[in-house]
């Protein structure tokens, strides 16, 4: 079973995570995952904290001359901002973060929370989820993130280009939308709202292509992949709402305007779909929480980061008094570096599902299992 953990403060020595279950046999790019951490740490809007920081993971186990051997990974991530012990406690909690609630649950400092809470820990799982890519990618899996939104102000992708031609505009875009010409009005708004002490939010989107059918399971709760994508997504910072396919919009339309209907092209037999064409793909990739054959469209909302500079109303938990929440150095807009997030997170799911279908403990183990069952599925 594929799986992660992380650990590490914001501003502790370092970031940590230990990949477990990842088959042998995997030749690792290590430069790869740091180019995605660049990208975590890019985005217009990011605070002062990234020009302190050149994130760039150690792998420190589970490699033998850069493949894999089939015993844990883990992927360090130094902190140059390493201050833990200087820093003091945070008197006045921030709204929206969880300062108070951690306060109260481990009946501690706010420090304490706050330095585990921080979005800073998605480093780590960027490290895990570019790591797991590499593995899906053999297998020609491709995963692409960008924006769709921000601060309420919609980034229509271009239409009609392929990934590759997705992959280089979201490269053209500073906010890291599929049409960097939209790149000024979004500007205009984050700038709007730092000239305000306030922070924006936005909505992600991420898409998985060359998946087969069959990934997740209909037959028992926790193995819908739906669901899995829905824990594991939430589960990052900042996120409050996830969609998969035409998401809250298919409860306002009919059956008929909802479902996409089932065709057939033999010119594709050949490929993860296996020549099952469907015009439109509004259930997202998923039906019964199994893979379709079609891509994997997930959508995710993030609120705006929750420590403003123009601070709301908080209490000074020592004195009970009324005053305004603690400021701590942050970000205004922190959405182009989610949908490098989500899309690493969303990578890593697909991986767990692809090996509990066609798992091994080698890559060519796990190859040949694929292949026979593409076979098979044909003949189907
Ligand atoms: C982050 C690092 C943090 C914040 C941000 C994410 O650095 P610092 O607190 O030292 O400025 O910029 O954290 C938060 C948004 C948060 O709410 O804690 C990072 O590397 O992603």
């Amino acid at each position: 079973m594929l799986r992660y953990w992380t650990s590490g403060e914001s501003h502790g020595k370092s970031l940590s995570a230990l990949v477990d279950g990842f088959p042998a046999g995997v030749r690792v790019d290590n430069e790869a995952i740091n180019r995605e951490l660049q990208r975590r740490q890019m985005g217009y809007g990011r605070g002062k904290r990234q020009s302190l920081e050149t994130d760039t993971a150690e792998i420190l186990s589970g490699l033998w001359n850069d493949v894999t051997i089939g015993s844990p990974i883990e992927l360090q991530i130094k902190n140059n901002d390493f201050k833990l012990p200087r820093l003091q406690e945070l008197p006045r909690p921030r709204p929206g973060h969880g300062d108070l609630t951690g306060a109260i649950k481990y009946l501690g400092s706010i420090r304490g929370v706050l330095e585990r809470a921080s979005a800073r820990e998605t480093a780590a799982r960027v490290a895990a989820g570019a790591l797991a890519t590499q593995l899906i990618q053999s297998f020609g899996i491709r995963t692409i993130g960008y924006v769709v939104e921000i601060g309420g102000e919609v980034i229509t992708p271009r239409p009609g280009l392929s990934i590759d031609e997705q992959l280089a505009e979201r490269t053209r875009s500073e906010v890291f939308s599929l049409d960097a010409t939209q790149d000024p009005r979004i500007k205009k708004n984050i700038d709007a709202a730092q000239q305000s002490g306030d922070t924006v939010g936005g909505i992600v989107e991420v898409r998985v292509e060359g998946l087969p059918f069959g990934l997740g399971s209909h037959a028992q709760w926790d193995r819908k992949l739906d669901g899995r994508l829905a824990q594991s997504v939430m589960s990052i910072q900042a996120i409050k709402g996830v969609e998969i396919g035409m998401g809250f919009e298919a409860a306002r339309r009919r059956g008929s305007q909802v479902h996409d209907p089932i065709g057939f092209d033999p010119a594709q037999k050949n490929t993860p779909s296996l020549g099952y064409v469907r015009p439109t793909n509004n259930a997202g990739g998923l039906e019964a929480g199994m893979t379709n054959g079609q891509p994997v469209v997930l959508r995710a909302a993030m609120k705006p980061i929750s420590t403003l500079q123009n601070p709301l109303d908080s209490i000074d938990m020592e004195t009970k008094e009324l005053s305004r929440a603690s400021y701590e150095r942050s970000d205004i807009c922190a959405v182009p570096a989610a949908s490098v997030i989500v899309e690493n997170v969303v990578a890593f799911e697909i991986a767990t599902a692809f090996l509990e279908k066609f798992g091994g403990d080698s890559l060519a183990e796990i190859q040949d299992r694929y292949e026979r069952f593409l076979e098979m599925a044909r003949q189907r």
